[in-house]
C-alpha cells in the first residue's frame, strides 16, 4: 500500500439523546474522521477521541495536531506491506493512542479492499453474528432511565448497562432490579469512586450485576486489584487497558475478571488483537466497547467483536440509537434477537455516503506525499 495522500476531517452530529456519565453530558458530537488515500483506494478511519479531555486525555484538539504533526509525516510516501507495519513508524510518540489508532484503521480499511476481503476476516474473525448491549446514560431522573431499559429491552438488546456515579447508583440499581429481577445488567462507573468508598461499592454485590466497569481511578490497576478481593461482582477494566502490557498486569495481578476492548482507547486493532489473545489464553472473556461513534468506527467495532474471545454483548448498537442519519449504508441494524449480522463483502461491508460527509464537514485537511 502506497500511502499517497491523508485527509483529515471534523464533522459535527447532534445525538438524537444526550449521553451523560459521571464526567459530564454530550449532546452532540464533534468527529474526527480520516482517509488514507492509497493505490486508488481510500481506507477510512475515525478518532475516537472525544470533544474534552475527560474520557482520557486525549480530545480531538490534540488528536488533529497530533496525526498532522507527527503521525501522518511518519507514514505519508510509505510502501507498507500490511497495516500492522504502521505502528514501529509511531513507535517513537507515546501515548496518543486514540490518534494512532485512527490512522492504523484506516490503512486496515485500505488493506481489506486492496485484498477484496472482509475486514473481520483479515483481523482473525470467526463470528457471522454478534451480540449487543446497550450502554444507558445518566438522565434526568430514574423514571425517565427505566422507561429508557423498557424500550432498549424491547428492541431485544441483551445486556443493559447503566452509567453509574455517587448518588446515582444504588437508588436506581434497585428500582431496575424490582422491575427486572433476571435481565443482564452491569454498571459503568467511569472512574466515579475511591477506595475510601469500599464498603459503599459492597453494597452493588447485592444487584447480581454481570460486572462493575471502571470503579476506581482512570490510570490504576493496583487498587482495582485490591478491590475485586473484595467483592463477589467482577470488575470490568475499561480506561485503564490502554495497552496490551497494561491487559497482562491486569489479568496477572486480579485486578478485573473481564476487559473491554476499545480499539482507540488501546492505539489501533494490531493492539487490540494483542489484548483479546492474552485474555484468551488467560480465560478472561472480553467485550467491544463504544464511544459514541460513526457508522465508521462502528463498523469497525463490529468487524472486531468476530474475533472469539468476545463472548459477552458488546456497546456496539444500533445507528438510530445515536443518529437521526447516519454517514454509512446500510445503516448498523440489529435483529429482533439482539445480534448484528455479519456480511461477506470486502472491507466493513458498509458503504460510506461521502455527500452526507461533505455535508456535515466544518474543517478539512488533505496532506500529500512529497508536498
Ligand atoms: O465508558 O464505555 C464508556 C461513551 C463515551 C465514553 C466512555 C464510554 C461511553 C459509553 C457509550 O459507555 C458506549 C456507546 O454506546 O458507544
Ligand atoms: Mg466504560
Amino acid at each position: 500500500m502506497k500511502i499517497e495522500a491523508i485527509t483529515l476531517r471534523e464533522i459535527h452530529m447532534p445525538l438524537v439523546h444526550f449521553f451523560e456519565t459521571s464526567f459530564g453530558r454530550t449532546y452532540s458530537r464533534r468527529i474526527l474522521l480520516l482517509t488514507v488515500h492509497c493505490d486508488g483506494i481510500n481506507g477510512w478511519g475515525e478518532c475516537v477521541a472525544g470533544e474534552d479531555p475527560f474520557y482520557s486525555n486525549e480530545w480531538i484538539e490534540s488528536a488533529w495536531l497530533t496525526m498532522t504533526h507527527y503521525l501522518v509525516p511518519a507514514v505519508l510516501g510509505r510502501d507498507l506491506a500490511a497495516a500492522r507495519d504502521c505502528a514501529v513508524l509511531f513507535s517513537k510518540v507515546r501515548g496518543h493512542r486514540m490518534a494512532k489508532a485512527a490512522v492504523e484503521n484506516a490503512l486496515w480499511d485500505a488493506e481489506a479492499k486492496e485484498k477484496n476481503q472482509p475486514l473481520w476476516k483479515l483481523l482473525g474473525g470467526t463470528r457471522r453474528e454478534i451480540p449487543c448491549g446497550v450502554s444507558i446514560g445518566i438522565q434526568d431522573s430514574v423514571e425517565q432511565l427505566l422507561d429508557k431499559i423498557q424500550i432498549e429491552l424491547a428492541a431485544g438488546y441483551r445486556r443493559i448497562k447503566v452509567k453509574v456515579k455517587p448518588g446515582w447508583d444504588v437508588r436506581v440499581l434497585e428500582k431496575i432490579r424490582s422491575r427486572w429481577a433476571d435481565i443482564t445488567l452491569s454498571c459503568d462507573a467511569n472512574s466515579a469512586y475511591t477506595l475510601d468508598q469500599l464498603e459503599h461499592l459492597r453494597t452493588f454485590d447485592q444487584f447480581n450485576l454481570l460486572m462493575i466497569e471502571q470503579p476506581l481511578w482512570d490510570d490504576d490497576i493496583f487498587y482495582h486489584a485490591r478491590l475485586q478481593k473484595e467483592l463477589r461482582t467482577a470488575i470490568c477494566l475499561d480506561e485503564s487497558i490502554v495497552s496490551a502490557r497494561a491487559a497482562a498486569i491486569a489479568v496477572e495481578t486480579g485486578a478485573c475478571r473481564i476487559i473491554n476492548i476499545k480499539v482507540g482507547r488501546v492505539g489501533g486493532f494490531t493492539e487490540a488483537k494483542k489484548i483479546h489473545d492474552i485474555c484468551q489464553s488467560q480465560n478472561i472473556p472480553v467485550w467491544c466497547g463504544g464511544m459514541l461513534e460513526s457508522g465508521i468506527g462502528r463498523a469497525q467495532n463490529i468487524a472486531l467483536s468476530t474475533l472469539e474471545n468476545f463472548r459477552l454483548p458488546g456497546d456496539v448498537s444500533a445507528s438510530k440509537r445515536y443518529w437521526k442519519e447516519d454517514i454509512i449504508e446500510p445503516e448498523v441494524q440489529v435483529s429482533p434477537l439482539g445480534m448484528i449480522a455479519i456480511g461477506d463483502q470486502p472491507g466493513t461491508g458498509y458503504r460510506i455516503k461521502e455527500d452526507l460527509i461533505d455535508k456535515l464537514t466544518v474543517r478539512k485537511e488533505t496532506i500529500r506525499a512529497g508536498a
